[in-house]
């Protein structure tokens, strides 16, 4: 056997720079990496030897590296991925929230966080966890509930097993995650006769599952039985690169479409078989068809509870649910029937089966007073007061186009933007499995790096900003531009309203309703200044959009301020979202809002 002597390091990236997807390219792009004692001298040393080949980029927020990485990976509809490394201790235990986040969001990022001696000779070493109890433990366990693959890499040939294994799982389409690759120091270190044949190149190919042929014919049926089916489209469409299916599906049999936050995007807005969104982020005309459905088909959904108004939007009686996915796990929530395949393949397959069989027409008239409905909240102000998010949404609409992608994560904007939003197909990227503050400003680097030639519109709220911002300098540094319109309505707005809605008081959301000696004043255009980006405040809707055109031809990203009310919320569609309230209190508006929540509670259909 030939071998090569390599330090495991060195071995783990040379290992990564030769897996490659289908059409040619690296799976993993690169890595970020901020080196601390954990990974400086190892895996630094062994990344520099390889940086003309396997690049690496140093960010300033391990968790905001990992969000770039995460909206890289969504944007490459999971077929490319790129890895994060940090040092032991904070930096490692600083990407547990990002790891989550994947995880909720099925999505592919390798994990490389350094750990503790394999040799314990140094112990504690710095940053080192104690357990009293256990030996084994380190920072890195946490890790282990929010990973698909966990793995201690604490001897150089445990790379052997541990990388092809982190890489099935990340190209594997249902059980698609992150993974975590917790590295030893002394490890990285560490001398090994490797052999040469572990380096050769390999393509990972993503299958596609066919169905059970009993499970298929069973679906066929259920759907000829129906009189009003609803396709409730989630983000395992647009995973599996079955879009143009879908929509050809839809177009066939007439049945008309919903899209959940992971879905929207998936088929264009103008195709008049698609009714918008479902649930608590709903639009009108949708949840309309969603009360009338007498089988809901979901594909590539979870099943999450905006999508379900948490379980009572499906509300007619008998109604069946049918569950199109590749994991059994979502298949079967619910009661529902599952059909446990890819959704191209199973489309595919079932419109085959139902030949030219075609449904009654959608209510097309709801869907037309929907678009006049929401064309006035989203027109540009005439009167005096500062802007709703619905004026802002409005004049990001007028001035994008089909090369453009709206993305989001936390806040009133992810709701305002699934009910209005008219995304063109592929232009919409939510993250709203994890709903993570702070994932926004990195989550349009990393968009803007897996698809140079898009538009990138970053929205995001002042609070969502003040959690993390500093990939800014980053983008700037890197040459990465997109266009943030940052909305300052100084405070968490959306938690306001539902803190109002819950009968709360405002308390502790909006910076004025927060304990302070000295009045809030964040001034936004300066600190984005500051890290290098070109700012500007626009003092009107009509300003705004006269600076999203300007900012197009920008090659560093672009922030533009604008100051918003904090009041409103969408003022159109949506359903009642189970935000548990309090038995008892001495404020009669809880009291009050404890029976309304009693009443909805009883609409909720909690088995089948
Ligand atoms: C990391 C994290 N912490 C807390 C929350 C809960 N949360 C959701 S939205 C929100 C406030 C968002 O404020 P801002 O970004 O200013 O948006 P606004 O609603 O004011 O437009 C909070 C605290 C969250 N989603 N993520
Ligand atoms: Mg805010």
């Amino acid at each position: 056997m030939t071998t090569i002597r390599l330090t495991a390091a060195q071995a783990m990236v040379k290992w990564l720079s030769v897996q490659m997807t289908e059409e040619g390219e690296r799976f993993i792009e690169g890595v970020w990496a901020i080196f601390g004692h954990g990974n400086v001298a190892g895996l630094g040393e062994a990344l520099h030897g390889i940086k003309d080949t396997l690049p690496t980029w140093r960010g300033h927020n391990e968790q905001t590296m990992a969000h770039a990485a995460i909206a890289f990976a969504k944007t490459h509809k999971r077929r490319r991925a790129m890895a994060v490394t940090s040092s032991i201790g904070p930096g490692a235990t600083n990407m547990v929230t990002a790891a989550a986040l994947a995880h909720v969001n099925r999505l592919p990022v390798l994990f490389i966080p350094g750990d503790v001696f394999a040799n314990r000779a140094p112990d504690p070493v710095l940053q080192q966890i104690e357990d009293f109890d256990d030996a084994t433990v380190s920072a890195n366990d946490c890790f282990r509930p929010v990973v698909r693959y966990f793995d201690r890499i604490s001897r150089p040939e445990h790379i052997l097993t541990a990388l092809p294994r982190a890489l099935r799982v990340m190209t594997d389409p249902a059980n698609c995650g992150p993974v975590c690759l917790a590295f030893c120091q002394d490890t990285q270190t560490e001398a090994y006769d490797y052999p040469v044949e572990f380096f050769a190149t390999k393509v990972w190919h993503i299958r596609r599952p066919e169905p059970d042929a009993r499970e298929l014919a069973e679906a066929v049926a259920a759907i000829k039985a129906a009189k009003n089916p609803l396709i409730v489209t989630g983000g395992g469409v647009i995973y599996s690169g079955a879009e143009a299916t879908l929509r050809d599906f839809a177009q066939r049999h007439n049945i008309p479409m919903v899209e959940t936050q992971a879905g929207k995007g998936a088929v264009d807005w103008q195709d008049k078989l698609h009714f918008g969104s479902p649930g608590v982020t709903g639009t009108g005309c949708g949840n309309k068809l969603a009360a009338e459905a007498d089988l809901v088909i979901g594909v590539g959904t979870r099943f999450q509870d905006f999508t379900t108004g948490s379980w009572t939007v499906f509300s007619a009686p008998n109604r069946k649910l049918l569950s199109i996915n590749i994991h059994g796990y979502d298949a079967a929530k619910r009661g529902a029937q599952s059909l446990v395949a890819d959704a191209k393949v199973a489309l595919e397959k079932i419109s085959g089966s139902l030949g030219d069989h075609r449904f009654a027409d959608p209510d097309f008239a709801a869907r037309d007073q929907w678009f006049q409905t929401t064309d006035a909240l989203m027109a540009a102000p005439n009167g005096v007061g500062l802007p709703t998010d619905a004026q802002v949404i409005g004049a990001v609409q007028r001035n994008t186009g089909q090369d453009s992608v709206v993305m989001c994560a936390a806040g009133t904007m992810p709701g305002a933007l699934h009910v209005l939003w008219r995304a063109a197909a592929g232009g919409y990227h939510m993250e709203y499995g994890f709903s993570c503050m702070g994932y926004e400003i990195a989550g349009a680097m990393g968009i803007k790096m897996a698809a140079p030639e898009k538009d990138v519109i970053c929205m995001v709220g002042d609070g969502s900003y003040m959690m993390a911002n500093s990939e800014l300098a980053t983008a700037v540094m890197m040459g990465i531009p997109f266009t943030v319109v940052l909305t300052d309505n100084r405070g968490y707005g959306c938690i306001n309203r539902l803190q109002k809605g819950t009968g709360g008081a405002a308390f502790n959301n909006l910076l004025d309703d927060s304990y302070h000696v000295n009045p809030a004043h964040i001034d936004f255009v300066a600190h984005a200044r500051s890290m290098g980006a070109t700012v500007v405040k626009a003092g009107s809707i009509a300003q705004l959009e006269t600076e999203l055109q300007a900012a197009k031809t920008a090659k560093i990203p672009t922030v533009i301020v604008i100051d918003t009310d904090p009041m409103p919320g969408t003022g159109a569609g949506g359903t009642w979202w189970d935000v548990a309230v309090p038995e008892v209190s001495t404020r009669a508006e809880v009291n009050e809002a404890r029976k309304g929540y009693e009443e909805a509670t009883k609409r909720q259909w909690l088995v089948n």
